[in-house]
């Protein structure tokens, strides 16, 4: 069936023909392409045109796609059942590779998705100081969560409004918003609210405005501003975690958050994400405390296992570090393509991740604001199509971060930056 056909089809039975709005093409245009199978670093469609993918499943697929390792640890522990509703030990021995990782985490929780685990930590962040009010940056994305589809109010005012059809102005009544990168606005927030905010969440490189990085004093920032008012500090490392750095940016910036949420790379392209903190945080979680959180399918076998394979193939010895090479050499090459061509663009590349944006005018974008100003979306649309076109796919949005897998070669890259000089052509 035809590519059109497929989406048409899709259409009937499902909102957009997608199951999540950021694969729909709705900031670029056109039709969603309808992939078949993917295999190293590239995925074929249903006409079997390859594409070198960059999107890599939104971050997961660090081993590339069906990689032998983690189909084969998916199909030997699917023989034995997929999913038992009771504990095994593979959500053991992923807990204990996790913890091992991370100093800041001594206990962790699995969910089904970032989502959960972003949602989960707030409620325990609540539960943890009793009190009601969360900050988080405009232009992070923490996933769907009613209290997290909040927009900056439109005075200064700090009441958030919702941001989202379905989320009520009570929803996000608790959530504070300030901008990436400023740290007076968040003491501001502190003091307008003092012995109100239960905790800070943030993304520790953002991902989810294109790439921005943290100024190097944003985070510590955080960190001392949570310790003078008794507030617990939050890093989503949804994305980040074992992309920007081992095991994730939190250890690049030395910041020790007391709760980290992680997804994506843990389950290897299987639905698999976790919070995990302090002992004496963790402790609230029932079980143990009062804090309710629970799930049909967390921990599940299969996700395990996937997560068991790719993390033991991406930190083997400089697997990680070969990948972030191929990211670097992408970005030197944008450079220089786009300084040859006299075309503007901002661009970032860190671990095994990187962005880059065309700008409208000259300018840096530090913050979700200076995305809107800055960005040039239609230029985007039209490179991810010429690139589309030639066999790389990139981010359906300007908005979003790129990666890089172990199967990602020199020559794959060096082929993109051909493509990527005709696209700027
Ligand atoms: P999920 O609920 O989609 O598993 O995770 C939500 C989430 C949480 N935190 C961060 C930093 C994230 O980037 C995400 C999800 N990322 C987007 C893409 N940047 C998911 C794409 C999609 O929704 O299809």
């Amino acid at each position: 069936m035809s590519n059109s056909k497929l989406y048409q089809k899709a259409c009937e039975f499902m909102p957009g023909g997608v199951n999540s709005p950021a694969r729909a093409f709705g900031g670029v245009g056109g039709e969603p392409v309808f992939i078949k199978r993917g295999e190293g670093c590239r995925m074929f469609d249903s006409d079997n045109k390859s594409y070198i993918d960059y999107v890599l499943s939104w971050g997961p697929l660090v081993l590339g796609h069906a990689h032998p390792h983690v189909v084969d640890a998916i199909h030997e522990t699917a023989q034995n059942g997929t999913s038992f509703g009771a504990p095994t030990e593979l959500e053991t021995q992923l807990a204990e590779l996790l913890v091992s990782q991370f100093k800041s985490i001594d206990m962790i929780r699995f969910v089904n998705s970032g989502t959960e685990a972003t949602m989960s930590a707030l409620r325990l962040a609540r539960a943890h100081t009793g009190r009601a009010k969360i900050i988080k940056f405009a232009g992070n994305y923490h996933g769907h969560a009613d209290m997290l589809l909040a927009q900056a109010g439109s005075s200064l005012a700090t009441l958030s409004q919702s941001a989202s059809a379905g989320v009520s102005e009570n929803a996000v009544a608790d959530t504070l918003i300030a901008p990436y990168n400023n740290l007076e606005a968040v003491k501001n927030l502190f003091e307008n609210n003092r012995q109100q905010i239960a905790g800070i969440i943030v993304e520790p490189i953002a991902g989810n405005m294109g790439l921005v990085l943290p100024e190097s004093e944003f985070l510590p920032g955080l960190r001392k501003l949570c310790d003078e008012h008794g507030a617990l500090l939050i890093i989503d490392e949804v994305m980040t975690g074992f992309r920007a750095a081992l095991p994730g940016a939190q250890t690049l910036y030395d910041v020790k958050p007391d709760i980290t949420c992680l997804g994506k790379v843990i389950g290897g392209g299987l639905p698999v994400a976790a919070y995990g903190g302090r002992r004496e945080v963790m402790h609230q979680v029932s079980p143990l405390g009062s804090m309710c959180q629970a799930g049909t399918l967390s921990g599940n076998p299969l996700g395990m296992a996937s997560g068991l394979a790719t993390l033991k193939g991406w930190l083997r010895e400089n697997v990680f570090d070969n990948a972030a090479k191929r990211a670097e050499q992408l970005i030197l090459g944008i450079r220089e393509i786009a300084h040859s061509k006299g075309v503007l663009i901002q661009s970032a590349h860190v671990g095994t991740m990187f962005g880059f944006y065309f700008l409208k005018e000259p300018g840096q974008v530090k913050n979700f604001a200076d995305a809107q100003r800055l960005v040039d979306t239609e230029r985007y649309a039209k490179f991810f199509h010429a690139m589309l076109d030639q066999g790389y796919y990139f981010a359906p949005s300007a908005f979003e971060a790129g990666f890089v897998s172990a199967m990602h070669q020199p020559e794959d890259i060096a082929k993109t930056l051909k493509a990527i000089d005709k696209a700027l052509a």
